[in-house]
């Protein structure tokens, strides 16, 4: 269309997520659709956990229901209705065969033929730092898709794949915005929420993580349960004055990281000897974005977050990822 000289107007061309996907699909004759309904579904649940979020207070729904999930920890009311939110919302999308969440013990199996349509497993952390929800802190949603595999001996072995295999992944940060991070393995693009017309627009691709920036993320209260490694780091970079920045949220921290640069560390500790992280719901989609932005992700020295084989889908593994060249100066640190 032309537009006439002289115009003025503040209309701008936008690209939403679900354009986003379609667009990118076309890359890809062969793709049947499936997998953008599978992201779709992730958009619808994003919007309404960001709705349920932002109205928290005034709904009477902050606060613990009084249970522990799996992990032994206290389940915030909101972990429960995020969780129910993207177990319906999944669960409708006949793409899905399996979901997993780091709130329910065993995942679900909606579907298993062995034959016909492709089909992927979803697995997610409803909402990452939600001890923060009470405070009016940023939380995050976290999600990893797999494909199914059918050779798996029992469904639920499907999900035993490291995280190289993700076919997609990103996260749903609910801040002062709401911004969602999606890389299909072609980069990381950023999306914002925008309220007005209730569709999430494209405001970055090709997200570049900075090579080096002096800046690291951890909970340093557990620093001399810390292998000595950490702590050699930790003073190292205290005598170069790092920066300290740490939210509690994964999400809210590593968006820091993926835009400003950093490293962000959950190492083992005297209380989580594997770390705190779970590998299959927050360290390899975190650690597959990362790398995707040109950053790195390591569980320890040498090794790769996405080439961990799981071998539980509850398992936890330490954490360290961020710009390339921080993460090098950790690992130097390690070194006995
Ligand atoms: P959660 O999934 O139960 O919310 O726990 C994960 C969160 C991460 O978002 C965050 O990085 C970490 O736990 C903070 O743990 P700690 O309070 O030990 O520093
Ligand atoms: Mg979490």
């Amino acid at each position: 269309m032309t537009i006439p000289a002289g115009h003025v107007s503040n209309v701008r061309e936008i690209i939403t997520l679900q354009g986003h996907i379609l667009q990118q699909q076309a890359h890809h004759p062969e793709a049947t659709g499936t997998l953008s309904w599978i992201l779709s579904a992730l958009s619808i649940s994003a919007k309404m956990i960001a709705s349920q979020v932002r109205r928290a207070r005034l709904e009477d729904v902050l606060g613990q229901v009084g249970g522990e999930n799996v992990q032994g920890e206290q389940q915030q009311k909101l972990d429960v209705i995020a969780n129910e939110i993207l177990l319906r919302t999944l669960g409708g999308r006949q793409g899905v065969a399996i979901v997993a969440s780091e709130e329910n013990e065993e995942p679900v199996i909606l579907r298993n033929e062995r034959e016909g349509e492709r089909r992927y497993c979803v697995l997610f952390d409803p909402l990452d730092g939600s001890s923060n929800l009470d405070v009016c802190g940023a939380v995050g949603t976290i999600f990893s898709i797999l494909r199914q595999d059918r050779r798996a001996a029992r469904a639920e072995d499907s999900l035993l794949q490291p995280g190289r295999e993700q076919v997609a992944a990103g996260y749903i940060l609910y801040g002062p915005s709401t911004v969602f991070a999606l890389t299909i393995g072609a980069g990381v693009d950023l999306f914002v929420l925008d309220p007005a017309i209730g569709a999430f627009v494209r405001v970055q691709q090709g997200v570049r993580i900075p090579a080096a920036a002096k800046s690291y993320s951890v909970n340093e209260g557990n620093r001399l349960t810390f292998p000595d490694g950490y702590q050699r780091y930790l003073a190292w970079a205290q005598e170069q004055t790092y920066s300290s920045r740490y939210a509690g949220a994964m999400v809210a921290d590593v968006h820091r990281i993926l835009l400003k640069g950093g490293v962000f560390l959950y190492p083992p500790t005297r209380k989580a000897p594997q770390g705190k992280l779970r590998l299959m719901y927050e360290a390899n989609p975190m650690g597959w974005l990362v790398e995707q932005a040109g950053g790195k992700a390591l569980a320890a020295p040498g090794e790769r977050i996405l080439d961990v084989q799981p071998t539980g889908i509850h398992q936890r593994t330490p954490v360290i990822l961020g710009s390339p060249a921080e993460v090098d100066r950790v690992i130097h640190h390690l070194a006995p």
